[in-house]
């Protein structure tokens, strides 16, 4: 049944555990009722969990409270991302020459959104930590994006699943991103770990290799965190709040065109625990052309997953995914990519560089 337009004070103690996080145009409308849909659908556990649908600085419409709100059978709340977290400039930041090198991206095609300025305020809010209050007085967030859809059931409560494993961060899809995008932030990101003397975890036990190559250059590897599953309480700790304010003071959100999910995935791999990330290989996804979905035949058919699994990414060229799984059954013998299959997933449940095959399907047709 439909449910009535939810206030934002109705949330109980449960609910308050985790919550869907939107942050969308008034504009995203029908690709957000579409995503809401298709998650309610398939994510066995979403009634337990609210939606938190946040525009930027002003009020969704009363139109589009309603429409979302008949859509949704888990309560929502919606908010919006107050201006000085959205587009106010810092006063350190030289506008004029944020504005020449939008220009200046802007002609090159190699860079998306380079000539866009609300692309900027969007990437920094959300490499701020996302400190909406609305959102802070949730323990998990599953960021989802309008558009974008699971493509198998999730039958596991991945909060639920996160807290009993002490997992700070999950994912689907890593990949490399546009060098053009960050020209200095490896440098200064260097530079702040220079100055950092609070007790970071070694690098042999956190993710620094994901990030990294053997010159201890940056390889551009990072979580596509339009699906992200993670601990708010990681963007609002006092050290993750360094570690933004240090790199947001050199201007790059707006003289280069940094992305949060670099900012946030370097932030990972430097200081969670290899175990603390997991990659969620059995959450069938899709967001515009790239997928994950699982390969292996018994994940495939108990999830009732309908993407095809030739279109999965994990082990496409550009994907970091496969590094990733070998760095963390390196570290601890095995990797979680199985979680809800009780480990009758032979092929995949020890990474050895040996990529899935995918062929029992062209074999069904066979039989
Ligand atoms: N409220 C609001 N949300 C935005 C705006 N720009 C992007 N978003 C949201 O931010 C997220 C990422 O934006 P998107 O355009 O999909 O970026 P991409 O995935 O990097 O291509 C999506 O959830 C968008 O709905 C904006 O100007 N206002
Ligand atoms: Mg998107």
């Amino acid at each position: 049944m439909p449910t009535e337009p939810v206030e934002d004070n109705n949330i109980t103690e449960n609910q308050k555990f985790a919550c869907f996080l939107v942050v969308c145009p008034e504009t995203s409308m029908w690709e957000l009722i579409e995503t809401i849909f298709n998650y309610e659908q398939h994510f066995k556990y979403s009634n337990k969990y609210t939606w938190v649908i946040l525009n930027d600085e002003t009020e969704f419409s009363p139109k589009f409270k309603k429409i979302v709100s008949n859509v949704a059978h888990s309560k929502i709340e919606f908010g919006y991302i107050p201006k000085e977290q959205w587009s106010e400039y810092p006063s350190f930041i030289d506008r004029e020459r944020a504005q020449n090198s939008r220009l200046i991206m802007s002609k090159n095609k190699e860079i998306p959104y380079g000539g866009s300025e609300s692309y900027r305020f969007m990437c920094r809010y959300f490499s701020s930590g996302m400190l909406t209050p609305i959102l802070q007085k949730y323990r998990y967030y599953w960021r989802i994006e309008p558009g974008t859809s699971l493509q198998c059931d999730v039958n596991l409560d991945v909060f639920e699943y996160m807290e009993s494993n002490n997992k700070k961060y999950g994912f689907t899809i890593s990949l490399k991103e546009i060098p053009d995008t960050i020209p200095t932030l490896w440098k200064h990101v260097q530079e702040w770990l220079s100055a950092d003397t609070n007790n970071r975890p070694q690098a042999k036990d956190t993710f620094y290799r994901f990030i990294t190559d053997e010159h201890n250059e940056y390889n551009y590897c990072h979580f596509w965190n339009n699906f992200e599953i993670a601990r708010v309480d990681l963007w609002n700790s006092q050290r993750y709040q360094d570690f933004f304010n240090y790199l947001d003071r050199t201007g790059g959100f707006y003289y280069e065109r940094w992305g949060d999910a670099v900012i946030h995935s370097i932030y990972l791999a430097l200081y969670l625990k290899i175990d603390e990330i997991i990659f969620w290989n059995q959450i069938g996804y899709n967001h515009e052309m790239l997928y994950n979905c699982p390969r292996d035949e018994s994940t495939w058919m108990k999830n009732k997953c309908c993407c095809d699994p030739s279109n999965d990414f994990t082990y496409q060229p550009n994907s970091c995914t496969d590094l990733f799984l070998n760095l963390q059954s390196k570290q601890i013998g095995v990797t979680d990519l199985d979680v809800d299959n009780n480990n009758n997933n032979n092929n995949n449940n020890n990474n050895n560089n040996k990529i899935p095959s995918y062929r029992w399907w062209t074999d069904l047709e066979l039989k």
